[in-house]
């Protein structure tokens, strides 16, 4: 007899009676809704792209100060350092913790050299703060998820190709977070301009081999991959941003108003701001926050306990046919002990991963 065949699924049984365990949605919902979601977005790009804006725009309010002025007289607003904002917003009895992490705008400097390290280094360190939570003895049940789930990226509209920095900084970041392009400042293409900058945007990340959000993959139905191969379609978002409201038909909207006319944000015949808005917030922003856990947390846990292993172990880092790059890497945990972890330190939802196994 094979050993595959002791393994065959047993045929589903219906009760009689009614039991009940049905009702384990609502059971779990019941306990999420209690406890909340965190979602956190981060926004980088070019100076004066419009990040801070768009951040408003979405949720609606004034979250962050943008650059615009209220005022003539005020002086412009520039985000000068890494900023994280906390919200929390709620729709229906479903509670959201929003964290928005709006960084300086990067490019204006004489020299723009390692100008995304700042930027990088913040994703890592909520990574290393999430694992030494995890590693704690005496961890929480729930532990405060700070991972930026989503990196909307913007692209300056100048409808030629990505700049060479742009290029650099998409690379860099796609291997650490989940990473969702915008066009920003739309109304300045005209249809045409911004479908042919979509495809030489898309030819030159295709060129560069830069994998950006949503991925393939083999465990989706053919419901998730259509919807996504939807998104992949109209990726990069071509957005418009706007704080302020302009009356439409006696209607209030959020728009931008000028000599020739209004653009109206939420129109989908304006700008695409509304195909964003919900792809984030309806469609997909469960799928990034797991993407954040399952495949770059992961990826950067794995890599660190391997430094750990080895650091605890020399004999094995120098029997080892090829070192792990990460145990001379500034990515390991900063001032963490060597920590003396069992395999069943891991979350039970990462248990086919390569974490080595310890001892
Ligand atoms: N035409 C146009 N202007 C915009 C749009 N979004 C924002 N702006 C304007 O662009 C200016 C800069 O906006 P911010 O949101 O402060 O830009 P930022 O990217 O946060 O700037 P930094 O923090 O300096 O990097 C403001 O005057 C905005 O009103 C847009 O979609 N179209
Ligand atoms: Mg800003």
């Amino acid at each position: 007899m094979s050993s595959s065949s002791l393994i065959t699924e047993p045929a589903a049984v219906s009760l009689e009676g009614y039991v009940g365990f049905d009702t384990i949605t609502q059971q779990i919902e019941k306990k999420l809704l209690k406890r909340g979601f965190h979602f956190n977005v981060m926004v980088v790009g070019q100076s004066g792209l419009g990040k801070s804006t768009l951040v408003n725009t979405i949720f609606a309010s004034h979250l962050i100060e943008s650059k615009a002025r209220l005022a003539t007289e005020e002086p412009p607003r520039q985000t000068t350092e890494i900023q994280t904002v906390s919200h929390l917003i709620e729709e229906n009895g479903v509670r959201l913790r929003l964290n928005i992490v709006d960084t300086p705008g990067y490019g204006d400097q004489v020299n723009n050299e390692n100008c995304w390290e700042p930027i990088i280094k913040y994703i890592k360190d909520q990574h290393s703060a999430y694992l030494r939570k995890e590693l704690t003895a005496t961890r929480d049940r729930y532990i405060q998820d700070s991972r930026v789930h989503c990196c909307l990226f913007f692209i300056s509209p100048t409808g030629h190709a990505l700049k060479p920095i742009d290029i650099v900084v998409l690379k860099k970041l796609s291997e650490v977070v989940n990473v969702v392009p915008v066009i920003a400042k739309s109304d300045s293409l005209t249809i045409e301009e911004r479908h042919a900058f979509k495809q030489r945007i898309k030819a030159e990340l295709v060129f560069h081999n830069i994998k950006l959000y949503p991925y393939e993959s083999d465990e989706d139905d053919e419901q998730e991959q259509a919807l996504n191969e939807s998104i992949r379609e109209l990726l990069p978002f071509a957005i418009v941003g706007s704080e302020r409201n302009v009356t439409i038909d006696g209607k209030a909207v959020r728009g931008r108003k000028n000599r020739y006319g209004v653009i109206n944000v939420e129109n989908e015949e304006h700008c695409e701001f509304i195909y964003l808005r919900n792809f984030l917030t309806r469609t997909h922003l469960q799928d990034l926050i797991e993407t954040t856990a399952q495949i770059h947390y992961e990826a950067f846990r794995a890599k660190q306990l391997l430094a750990i292993k080895e650091s605890t172990n020399p004999s094995s880092a120098s029997t080892a046919s090829q070192p792990s790059a990460a145990a001379t890497s500034q990515d390991t945990l900063p001032n963490s002990p060597p920590v003396a972890v069992s395999p069943a330190m891991g979350s039970p939802a990462q248990s086919n991963q390569s974490v080595p196994a310890f001892g």
